[in-house]
């Protein structure tokens, strides 16, 4: 059975593999299941075929047979439960990891939801200023908690699952703050993350549709 996913045609991130089908393509990769990719624009996105797939007019979606999804979690989590790889298959193992990617994306993310916004909506606002160190410490507080949690360990709960994919993908999104570096256990957890060979066909991939173009917002 074929599976499509949705990409952007022009990524906002140059090909810095930020937007979230990176996080879908890597657990393709991981799993060794080929797909395709189609394409949208930000029109596109907003056309009725599109948010008959994304009701938000987003990417990504997944489409496999009578199976389409939208949702990066939900379309890794089902991934990861229709092909080996990504989940251990004892209960308390393959619960654990579950919950790891509910962390990532319900706990871990939405401080650094918070801080993308207050850098690119929230900069000509008088608040600023006051804002921007209360939001840095939100996540800062976040990545302690997950560094210490991590310990030593290479991954969150043993072998390396989607609850880790999810994670990196989200710490990822620090690339370009102090704040990951801040953590050396959890920089090197993202350095480890971004070595697997799966990540790096997955982030070749995405990039190739963004060499030899220029960005729409350049
Ligand atoms: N909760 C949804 C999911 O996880 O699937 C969120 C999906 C989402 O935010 N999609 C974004 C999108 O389609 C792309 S990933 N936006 C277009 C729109 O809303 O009209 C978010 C993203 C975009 C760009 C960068 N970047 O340039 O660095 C990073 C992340």
């Amino acid at each position: 059975m074929t599976i499509t996913i949705t990409a952007f045609k022009d990524s906002p991130d140059k090909g810095r593999g930020q937007a979230r089908d990176m996080r879908v393509r890597w657990a393709l990769e991981e799993v060794g299941q080929p797909y395709d990719v189609r394409l949208v624009s930000f029109a596109e996105m907003k056309e009725p075929a599109h948010l008959s797939l994304q009701p938000f007019g987003q990417i990504p979606t997944y489409e496999e047979g009578e199976v389409d999804l939208f949702e990066s979690g939900a379309i890794v989590l089902h991934i990861a439960e229709r092909y080996a790889g990504l989940l251990p298959k004892v209960p308390r193992g393959r619960a654990r990891a579950i919950a790891w990617m509910f962390t990532a994306l319900n706990t871990v993310e939405p401080p650094i939801l918070e801080l993308e916004n207050a850098m690119f909506f929230e900069r000509d606002k008088s608040w600023h200023p006051q804002r921007l160190p209360m939001v840095e410490d939100r996540i800062r507080r976040r990545l302690m908690t997950l560094s210490e949690r991590l310990g030593d360990a290479d991954w969150l709960d043993g072998a390396f699952s989607a609850g880790d994919l999810v994670m990196v993908g989200v710490l990822r999104r620090l690339k370009g703050s102090s704040l990951l570096a801040e953590q050396p256990r959890l920089f090197a957890y993202v350095a480890r993350g971004e070595a697997r060979p799966a990540f790096e066909r997955a982030f070749a991939a995405q990039l190739a549709v963004f060499t030899g173009k220029q960005s729409v917002f350049e």
